[in-house]
């Protein structure tokens, strides 16, 4: 894009360059011979003239469109801008100044705010490089770094780990990752299948077995083991008691420990590439369901910077699981028992293979027309799981659902998203019997019931 950057000395010279805007191809129009020369040696297209007479800018524009960028002293501002107004009566025109500008296509940017945009940001790079270095150094004599992640790890913690352990430039022999627990949900188990990342089971004794222990993700103290003090914490969840680490960066305001990472990357200038890119884009979209819940500009940054570098296939088999095909034949049978009452779709599939069956159903079920809730129940593991979806506009999903089922078994969730399970022996003690004809009707009675109240 040709632009006129307009300036009576070489302030916006030495300012613009560092922008970093490639798509721009300046002019540069000065006053001083001085400043033209200069410009000119460095290879800048530069024309330079009285700013406030009209012949600087006959020379300067070619179309009379060109966008602008005035910064010259206010005092001269009006006549400047008189004298460009006579050659380009159209061309827009940003001026940089502390004063409003009251003039039509012209719009003013604040110095402060350059310095908010560029300064701010450069001074938060800085900060988080040196963060980088300490942390760096305080696992660099180890032989064998233990990455550690919490029971169930999930999509943020599994892709934090992974950056962590690039960030630290290791391999998975000189930094695994680890977790107490196992990885269990599908999404999840797609995620290190696909992404192909090695996740060990350990138990607490093995952590003596390395120099040093990072954790992400979570903190000592969530790990319900008795574990000391550990050499790295990073992690976005609140600190309940102090954690103890020598080095660590809490951040509750972050969607995600993912964007943290992120941050590191790029401030520490390692390449981020496509697998790393991948998972890290996936902890963030998984932590703030798809960006919509606690997402801050920290994490959208994050993820505007990965989804260039992401494989989005990959993100799509990650995020909508293969369904076995005998799923197909629980799902006629819950599409042929369903009802509709109230704007909600309800049904129940019986007995399922896995619990997140259930929720993939309610998420299929919700974009039948005209509904506004889809509640899917289906029995596993001795337990009843009710998966509850809506548009978004109606009342609280994890209200609703509290109140339907909160009496029997554990039930909550978000906005437009939300579960109960109650285990079949509380389900008979409060009185409900458990064939699969009396699941569905009470389900559908508390459910209802709970929605209309
Ligand atoms: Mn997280």
């Amino acid at each position: 894009m040709r632009c006129l950057l307009v300036c009576s000395d070489d302030l916006l010279w030495r300012m613009v360059p560092d922008l970093g805007e490639a798509r721009l191809a300046p002019v540069w129009v000065v006053e001083r011979p001085r400043d033209r020369a200069r410009i000119a040696e460095r290879g800048g297209d530069v024309v330079a003239g009285r700013l406030d007479g009209e012949a600087v800018f006959r020379r300067a524009f070619r179309t009379g469109y060109e966008p602008v960028l005035l910064a010259v002293e206010p005092a001269r501002q009006a006549r400047v801008m008189a004298a460009l107004r006579a050659v380009a009566p159209h061309a827009p025109v940003v001026a940089l100044t502390e004063t409003r500008v009251e003039a039509p296509g012209v719009a003013t940017l604040p110095q402060a705010s350059v310095a908010e945009r560029v300064i701010g940001p450069a001074l938060e790079r800085a900060l988080t490089g040196a963060r980088v270095e300490r942390l760096r150094a305080q696992v660099a004599g180890a032989e064998r770094v233990l990455i550690m992640m919490q029971d169930d790890p999930d999509p943020d913690a599994i892709a934090s780990a992974l950056a962590l352990r690039t960030l630290l430039g290791r391999t998975k022999t000189s930094a695994p990752i680890a977790t107490f627990g196992a990885v269990t949900r599908p999404e999840n188990r797609a995620m290190i299948r696909i992404l192909d990342i090695d996740v060990e089971q350990i138990k607490p004794p093995a952590l003596e077995e390395y120099e040093a222990v990072a954790m992400v993700d979570t903190q000592p103290a969530f790990l319900g083991e008795s574990i000391g003090e550990v050499d790295v914490v990073i992690d976005h969840h609140p600190e309940e008691v102090p954690a103890r680490a020598r080095v660590k960066d809490i951040r509750p305001s972050y969607g995600a420990t993912s964007t943290m990472l992120t941050e590191y990357l790029r401030a520490a200038d390692v390449r981020v590439r496509e697998r790393l890119a991948t998972a890290l884009a996936y902890g963030i979209k998984a932590d703030t369901l798809h960006l919509e819940r606690g997402a801050t500009r920290a994490d959208l940054e994050a993820f505007r910077f990965l989804h260039g570098l992401a494989n989005h296939s990959a993100l799509r088999r990650i995020e909508r699981p293969d369904l076995p095909e005998a799923a197909l034949d629980v799902l006629a049978r819950g599409i042929g028992r369903r009802r509709v009452e109230q704007g909600a779709l309800l049904t129940h599939l019986g007995r399922v293979g896995y619990p997140e069956l259930v929720a993939q159903f309610a998420d299929l079920l919700l974009g039948v027309e005209g509904v506004e809730w889809a509640v899917v129940s289906g029995v596993v593991n001795a337990e009843v799981h009710v998966s509850v979806r809506n548009v978004g506009y109606v009342r609280a999903a994890g209200d609703v659902v509290r109140a339907a089922f909160g009496d029997v078994g554990s039930a909550g969730g978000h906005r437009s998203m939300a579960k109960a399970v109650i285990r079949l022996r509380e389900w008979r003690a409060a009185g409900h019997r458990a064939t699969a004809r009396a699941i569905a009707d009470t389900v559908a009675t508390r459910f209802l019931r709970a929605l209309r109240s």
